[in-house]
């Protein structure tokens, strides 16, 4: 069984979703992930939805660009939480799917996230949240990484400050 379920419209969208892939094995969080796609395999997308809410999946994931519609439609067939991560490739950076996943008619929510690869790291993130509701260990594996975040900014800024990386 996986915590999370990783969906993508297609093969190419795994150069950026591979990010939350990475993200929460950094957490040890096991996931799945799989290409379907919201108007070519409409059926498969909802029996894969299916099955993974019967197998215990808690939070879904999906990457799509252009018409994005692929969280949307997942979001229709489950009451477990559905994050959006818009990609790029389409009109203006991706502006295409960004509005295609975030503007979802009221009843049906998306969590939509930034978009390309901060989108899909955040997707994860998020999901973690979602996750250690209830978990102190994974709560307080997420209080580190801020913290972890936070030690990086202040080396970076001991580094300009130093003069160190040139004036
Ligand atoms: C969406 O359309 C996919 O998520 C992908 O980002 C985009 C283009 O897919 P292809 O036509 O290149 O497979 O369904």
């Amino acid at each position: 069984m996986s915590d999370v379920l990783i969906l993508m419209g297609s093969a190419k969208d795994w150069d950026v979703m591979r990010t939350t892939a990475e993200e929460l094995d950094r957490l040890h969080v096991p996931w799945s992930a799989h290409v379907t796609s919201a108007h070519r395999t409409p059926e498969r997308t909802v029996n894969l939805v299916r099955d993974a809410e019967a197998a215990g999946t808690r939070v879904f994931i999906c990457g799509a660009g252009m018409a994005a519609h692929l969280a949307g439609a997942v979001a229709a067939h489950t009451v477990r939480p559905v994050i959006g991560v818009p990609l790029g490739g389409g009109v203006a950076g991706g502006l295409d799917a960004l509005l295609s996943t975030v503007q979802m008619p009221g009843g049906i929510p998306v969590a939509t996230v930034a978009i390309g690869a901060a989108g899909a790291r955040n997707a994860a993130l998020l999901a973690l949240e979602i996750l250690a509701l209830g978990n102190d260990g994974l709560t307080a594996e997420l209080r580190r990484l801020r913290e972890e975040q936070a030690a990086n900014v202040e080396q970076a800024d001991a580094g300009i400050a130093s003069g160190a990386w040139g004036r």
